[in-house]
């Protein structure tokens, strides 16, 4: 083994690679083996275990390393590891394998990545899990919800034998194997480095934090950002990579390293921070920093955080040695005004009054183009922040309808839609009810599966319309609840969304019954009609509540406008 692969890089490195002739025997051999097509999370596993990353694993758990791992840290024979990597499947996959068997291991475009050696197949008891990895099985742990809800009931546990990585074209200089940096390391001299783990972009209490820590332990730098799978709702890895390297230069020149990391994180906290100090180990690291609530999901509804704000710092402090990382335990940062400098909590000097700015509070001051100030972040960092989440009165957003057939969803949208393009400044899409039926949903019919896909196709296409600064408005019945809601859930995180009940009573609708539905629907002529022979469920959670009864059409678009103006999505500021 060349000799940059050895300490003080990381200590031995698994190659799971197969040689060009194997590669061949193994994609021959695999036209008689059945396929999994990874997913988001398995994609990013795959990787690590293939690069190195995770040694000293050499595939996924079987059940002899899993439990243990789950119950006390260790693999079997007794080494370190706290966090079970495993091949989940459901039962139908699973039901068609036994030990002995091989797996293709395929990327979504069906690349055979890697072969597994079925070892093991067995349903897991994942509460077990849950309670063992995340100290809880309360759902609202975004680790615990993914293993209940996303994560199959079986797994699959054997060798890798890997036949090529999966393809990046994001960033690729900067997404280096361990092999790669600890020879980017040699090469450099840098003999002791100190590695930053973060999920979230950097700013100035970063850089301090980074910087103090450098200089304490005399070591070098490597920020080390995740981007693989982060919490729900983290800022995405293509803005924070943006951020990162717009921050580089502000570092003292030739001390500090970028470099970016395809985890899929849990959130396990104390449990997690092990497993990232392993982790940069096998990358060639000598020193890994933990702060507060370090890889930690913050609090449960009620308030209570799921670990405490050192408890990671605690587990490290434990097995340190065992890995061969010195951890640098660091206090959070805060920003002290009379000083204008940075310094960790518990040194602020008393009767200073000392700053800082939630990731909650910074989404705010973002989405209503507020201030976001120079002592907080750089003025090139914030400008790369305001790039991918401009204020609302330039984001897209989605107007969406419900009510009865007759109840004036149509005519209101229209109205809604002269108006929005009046004011111009965005593109404007009108997705009503029958254009749909007519153009998306031809084929479908108005049984519950056939309305719940139709507002599912109408939602996408909203999503897509608001993800990219336009306005959708949509006016469809969409009786049912449930898909509402998951529309909703769908567009909320690229823009706005507001939902607008149409709650013009039944008897009003069929009074008017400008089609004459309501009457071939009495008469049994139309089968399945909403309000007559088919449910609708009136939403609890709309934001605007309309009743065209004594409503112009134009008052009653004058009310969404007004809740539109009242959030900052339209308004005197969307001429800016
Ligand atoms: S849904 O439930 O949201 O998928 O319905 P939608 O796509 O909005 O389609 C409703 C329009 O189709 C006509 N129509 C019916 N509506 C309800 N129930 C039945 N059985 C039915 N059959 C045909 C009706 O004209 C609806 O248009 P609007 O504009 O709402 O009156």
């Amino acid at each position: 083994m060349p000799n940059h692969l050895n300490p003080p890089h990381g200590g031995v490195l698994v190659d799971l690679m197969a040689d060009p002739q194997r590669q061949i025997e193994l994609k021959t051999a695999s036209r008689d083996w059945p396929s999994l097509d990874l997913n988001e999370r398995q994609l990013c596993d795959l990787e690590l275990l293939l690069n190195g990353a995770f040694s000293p694993l050499t595939g996924f758990l079987t059940r002899r390393d899993y439990e243990p791992v789950v119950k006390n840290m260790r693999l079997a024979d007794g080494t370190l590891w706290p966090i079970p990597i495993m091949l989940d499947a459901g039962q139908e996959l699973a039901q068609t394998l036994s030990p002995g068997d091989h797996l293709a291991l395929r990327d979504p475009e069906g690349v055979m990545l890697a072969v597994l050696h079925v070892e093991d197949v067995w349903k897991p008891d994942k509460r077990a899990e849950a309670t063992g990895v995340f100290g809880t099985d309360n759902p609202e742990h975004p680790g615990v919800a993914y293993l209940m809800q996303r994560t199959g009931d079986w797994y699959i546990g054997g060798r890798l034998e890997g036949l090529t990585l999966p393809a990046h074209y994001d960033f690729k200089p900067l997404r280096l194997t361990p092999a790669e940096l600890r020879a980017d390391l040699a090469e450099l001299g840098w003999r002791r480095v100190v590695a930053f783990q973060t999920r979230n972009p950097m700013h100035r209490a970063h850089q301090e934090l980074t910087l103090r820590a450098a200089r304490e332990v005399e070591a070098n730098l490597l920020i080390h950002p995740v981007v693989g799978m982060t919490k729900p709702g983290d800022i995405d890895h293509f803005t924070r990579v943006r951020c990162y390297q717009a921050l580089l230069p502000r570092y003292p020149h030739n001390t500090v390293k970028l470099s970016l990391l395809p985890l899929a994180m849990r959130m396990a906290g104390p449990r997690e921070a092990v497993w990232h100090a392993i982790i940069r180990k096998n990358y060639g690291c000598t020193h890994f920093i933990v702060g507060r609530d370090h890889a930690g999901p913050g609090s449960d509804s009620s308030g209570k955080p799921f670990y405490g704000p050192y408890e990671a710092q605690e587990l490290v402090r434990q097995v340190e040695k065992e890995i061969g990382v010195e951890m640098v335990p660091f206090k959070m940062m805060v920003y002290v005004e009379d000083k204008d400098a940075y310094m960790p909590v518990d040194e602020v000097p008393e009767g200073s009054r000392s700053l800082s700015i939630s990731g909650t509070e910074l989404r705010q001051r973002l989405a209503e183009g507020r201030d976001i100030p120079s002592w907080f972040t750089y003025p090139e960092v914030a400008k790369e922040l305001r790039r991918s989440h401009p204020p609302r009165n330039k984001q897209g957003f989605t107007v969406f309808f419900t009510g009865l057939s007759g109840a004036g969803k149509s005519t209101v949208a229209r109205v809604l839609m002269i108006h929005f393009l009046e004011m111009g400044g965005r593109p404007v899409t009108l997705l009503d009810g029958d254009i749909v039926r007519k153009n998306l949903s031809s084929e479908l019919g108005f049984s519950k599966e056939h309305r719940d896909l139709n507002i599912r196709r109408i939602g996408f296409v909203a999503s897509e319309i608001t993800k990219n600064g336009g306005i959708a408005i949509c006016a469809p019945i969409a009786p049912y609840d449930a898909v509402r809601k998951e529309v909703r859930a769908m567009i909320e995180p690229l823009g706005g969304f507001t939902l607008v009940h149409v709650a013009t009573p039944l008897e009003v609708c069929e009074q008017r019954d400008r089609k004459g539905l309501y009457a071939k629907a009495r008469a049994g002529i139309i089968k399945e009609f909403t309000g007559i022979s088919d449910p609708y469920e009136a939403p609890d959670d709309a934001e605007v509540v309309l009743d065209t009864t004594d409503m112009t059409p134009e008052e009653a678009a004058q009310a969404v406008i007004l809740h539109l103006e009242r959030l900052g999505y339209v308004g005197s500021r969307s001429a800016e």
